[in-house]
């Protein structure tokens, strides 16, 4: 089933997630929803707050060399915890709830994360490159924070231009 992204300047994108407590059949039907609402907007990362439920939940899944996003490769992230940041990497960001912005956004380049998976099982990985800056992404939507925010002064005022031009052009 299709879920409804929200946008900016939807204030929900700015709630603070709740911790996951239970792992069972709707939190299932949950996640599965998110992919399937993912891939049909072309995104590769998406936050539960994004889809309007505001709990600790994001899903991954990086395109492989010839660009796939195999369901095998989907890496879904319960209650997250950074536990280790090395150096740091520029890369030009985009959002699903900011559609049509992007711009470059310094994130670290690698880290090691723990979380839980579907089944509440603790799990360990380490990400480094365009996974390392997308669960930098991701978890900042756990906390109300967008890509956007990390702007400086005048490229915020930019994208607040932008963001005006586009919204009068779309009526
Ligand atoms: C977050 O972003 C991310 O504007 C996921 O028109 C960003 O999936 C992780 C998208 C950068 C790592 C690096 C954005 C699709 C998708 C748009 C996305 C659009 C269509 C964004
Ligand atoms: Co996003």
């Amino acid at each position: 089933m299709l879920l409804p992204i929200i946008t900016y300047p939807n204030k929900l994108l700015k709630s603070i997630s709740a911790d996951v407590a239970q792992f069972d059949a709707q939190l299932h039907t949950f996640l599965d929803n998110m992919y399937e609402t993912m891939l049909n907007s072309n995104g590769i990362g998406l936050a539960a707050i994004q889809v309007s439920m505001p709990i600790r939940a994001l899903i991954l899944c990086i395109p492989d060399e010839e660009g796939n996003q195999d369901a095998s490769n989907i890496l879904e992230v319960i209650n997250p915890r950074i536990a280790n940041t090395n150096g740091t990497i520029i890369y030009q960001e985009g959002c699903l709830s900011v559609p049509g912005y992007y711009e470059d956004i310094e994130r670290y380049e690698s880290l090691t994360l723990h979380y839980h998976n579907r089944h509440g099982v603790e799990c360990t990985i380490e990400a480094d490159e365009l996974l390392s800056i997308a669960i930098q992404h991701e978890m900042d939507h756990l906390d109300g924070k967008l890509f956007i925010d990390k702007l400086s002064y005048s490229r915020r005022k930019k994208f607040e231009k932008e963001h005006k031009k586009a919204l009068k052009e779309k009526k």
